[in-house]
């Protein structure tokens, strides 16, 4: 009796065994990812989550996804429930750069690897994460001013500009904001007359350019840190009797479908371009951090500008 109850016992652990390291991944089973998204605010974002979801179902790789509206809260509660879950890994876009360093323990104490996907945290603690992939932000809000110094290079007069900010706090709207602040601040003819968050959303972009028009008579340049705050300004503009891209001149970040239309027709002056297609990438990192194998510790995506001419031969065929 006591033999066949031990043998028991004995099959049911290897049987345990065999599951837990199914799950794993590293004996070629699935993995098992838990994604905690930003939102949907933007083009950008949705985007994204096709290119994560999509890239997952290609990768065989199972996705646990979950969209946190904004809110710090709800990424830390997604990211405790992932972790409950014992996903194999987790990834995820933090809304913010601060205020993850608590969370982030306690996936490495749990010893789920985590990847950051599109923006950064500011944890001085880097072994809370394996990877960070995305886009340079400084340099696409160096690429904006640069654009904005040579426009106006033969121009004397001062130039007034109005600035709508990402989401309070973000990686994107931090550093789009001093990139370009980086590159303008060599000339003081250039001076940002009002700079306001539209939280990369086109309702409040709207709101806040209506409000900028109405106490600034003389707004010569706009610069949106997304194409959605840039779209909703544009609305504002037109609804103020002015012309967007000559009375108004604008830059924004992103490069999405509807912002490049507004570039073909000349409602834009500029786009710097930020690719959301990054879950291929995430899903090749993430079977290499499961496996244990090595992986840079930043992953720098690629990026180029559109001008309205180049907006013209590449519309039909962006992907997003
Ligand atoms: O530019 C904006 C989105 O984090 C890069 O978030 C992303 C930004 C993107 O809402 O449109």
């Amino acid at each position: 009796m006591l033999k066949r109850i031990s043998a028991l016992v004995l099959a049911g652990l290897t049987a345990m065994t065999v599951t837990s390291c199914g799950g794993s991944g590293g004996g070629g089973g699935s993995i098992t990812m838990g994604f905690s998204q930003v939102g949907a605010e933007s083009g950008w974002r949705t985007a994204n989550t096709k290119s994560v979801q999509d890239s997952a179902k290609n990768a065989g790789i199972t996705l646990k996804f979950s969209d946190a509206q904004q809110k710090q809260e709800n990424q830390i509660k997604a990211i405790r429930s992932y972790i409950q879950q014992k996903v194999d890994i987790i990834a995820f876009s933090p809304v913010v750069e601060s205020g993850w360093d608590t969370v982030l323990k306690e996936a490495k104490d749990a010893k789920i690897p985590v990847i950051l996907t599109d923006r950064a945290v500011d944890s001085k603690d880097t072994s809370l994460y394996k990877t960070f992939l995305g886009s340079d932000f400084v340099e696409e809000g160096k690429k904006a001013g640069q654009w904005l110094v040579n426009e106006y290079k033969d121009s004397k007069d001062p130039v007034n500009i109005v600035e709508l900010q990402g989401t309070t706090g973000s990686a994107p709207a931090n550093d789009r904001k001093s990139g370009f602040q980086d590159v303008i601040k060599a000339d003081p003819k250039f001076k940002i007359i009002a700079s306001q968050t539209g939280d990369f959303t086109r309702a409040k972009g709207k709101e806040v350019m209506e409000a900028f028009l109405k106490s600034n008579p003389d707004i010569d340049v706009l610069y949106a840190h997304n194409d959605d705050m840039g779209l909703g300004a544009i609305e504002a503009i037109e609804g103020a009797g002015k012309v967007p891209g000559k009375d108004i001149k604008i830059v924004t970040v992103d490069a999405v479908k509807d912002g490049m239309q507004a570039l073909s027709d000349g409602k834009i002056n500029f786009i710097v371009e930020c690719s959301p297609l990054l879950g291929p990438q995430l899903m090749d990192l993430a079977k290499k951090v499961v496996k244990g194998e090595q992986v840079p510790a930043r992953v720098v995506t690629q990026e180029t500008t559109f001008t309205q001419e180049q907006a013209k031969q590449v519309l039909s065929s962006r992907q997003y």
